[in-house]
């Protein structure tokens, strides 16, 4: 059994900028705007929201994190209650669907303010379609407006403004969180008012992710036993027509051995049990996605949670 270290937990820079800012003519909203959760997502998207001249309410659960957006020009409120009595918009990135319940249903939550009349609640978390409804109906219930707004892309791609979101819900909030979306994602899709439809997409690209990662390490793994370079595989691999920006980073990731993670291995297995969740309510067979889903479980278990979905590639070494 490897030793394992936990990865370095990168403090958010708040000077940095994507490049793709300065080209992409930003008009900010004149509303303001609510943001629960300053995880590696979460602080990214503020951080470019700042910059962009958003107005921005900040709530964090640890609070020590809220400091640096003070400094940028946030606002900052001791609840997620307290957050939307502040903004007109309220964006949601936490680590998983029970979070994002917790914030909304749970104590000081959002609905503990009962008329959510003229607001409207954007849930960014990745959650499973009936998360998404449980919330957005919560949400109507007060009078709330309400969208799901999947976010796709690994931690690089939204510290490079180059994330894709994947919307569903009320029209009206998606067309209110243009200058928003345009500052953090290149692509923005608006899947249909029915809350869900989103959250599906999301777990299908997932699906298709991780499935491929663990194939990749599978492969690598094997040249390994054989004392093959890795570093050749992957530098022949991009020759072929299987390459993929994805798989050669994470190639490369796996023959250094850099688990940084861009994607952490715990959220890649929490979307892969979401997924095997959907499939089992409509008895769809997914044999592959079950047997990948017990890779990154083992991977798990191993010690490598908060590294890399990559690291995987430590498991397939056994
Ligand atoms: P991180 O960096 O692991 O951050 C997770 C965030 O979620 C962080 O702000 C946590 O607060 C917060 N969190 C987790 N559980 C809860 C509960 N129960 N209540 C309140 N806040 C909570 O994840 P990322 O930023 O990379 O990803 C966030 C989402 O974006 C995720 O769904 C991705 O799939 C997309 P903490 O700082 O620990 O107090």
């Amino acid at each position: 059994r490897p030793v394992v270290t936990r990865p370095e937990t990168q403090a958010i820079d708040m000077n940095s900028r994507s490049n793709t800012l300065a080209d992409r003519d930003i008009v900010p909203s004149e509303l303001t705007f609510g943001f629960l959760g300053l995880g590696m997502m979460g602080s990214t998207i503020v951080k470019d929201l700042i910059y962009t001249g958003h107005k921005v309410v900040v709530w964090n659960r640890t609070i020590d994190k809220c400091q640096p957006f003070v400094e940028a020009g946030a606002e900052v409120k001791d609840t997620p209650m307290d957050v939307v009595e502040a903004a007109d918009i309220i964006f949601c990135c936490v680590s998983d669907p029970k979070g994002a319940k917790d914030l909304v249903f749970g104590n000081c939550g959002v609905l503990q303010l009962k008329d959510l009349r003229n607001k409207a609640y954007v849930e960014m978390s990745t959650v499973d379609p009936d998360t998404s409804l449980d919330i957005g109906e919560g949400i109507k219930q007060c009078n709330g407006r309400y969208l799901e707004a999947q976010i796709h892309g690994s931690r690089q791609e939204a510290a490079d403004g180059m994330l894709i979101i994947l919307a569903g819900g009320d029209r009206t909030v998606f067309e209110e969180c243009h200058s928003c979306f345009k500052t953090i994602a290149k692509n923005t899709f608006f899947l249909g008012t029915d809350v869900g439809n989103a959250c599906k997409v999301n777990l299908i690209l997932q699906t298709i992710q991780a499935v491929s990662l663990v194939g990749l390490a599978e492969a690598l793994a094997l040249a390994d036993r054989f004392s093959i370079s890795l570093n050749d595989i992957i530098d022949i691999f991009d020759l072929t027509s299987m390459k993929s920006p994805l798989l050669l980073a994470k190639g490369k990731e796996m023959a250094k051995g850099d688990f940084n993670p861009q994607q952490p291995l715990s959220h890649m297995q929490r979307d892969l049990r979401l997924v095997l969740n959907m499939a089992e309510n409509l008895d769809q067979s997914m044999p592959v996605t079950s047997i990948t889903n017990e890779v990154f479980k083992h991977t798990k278990r191993l010690g490598y949670s908060e590294h890399d979905s990559s690291a995987v590639f430590v498991r397939s070494r056994f």
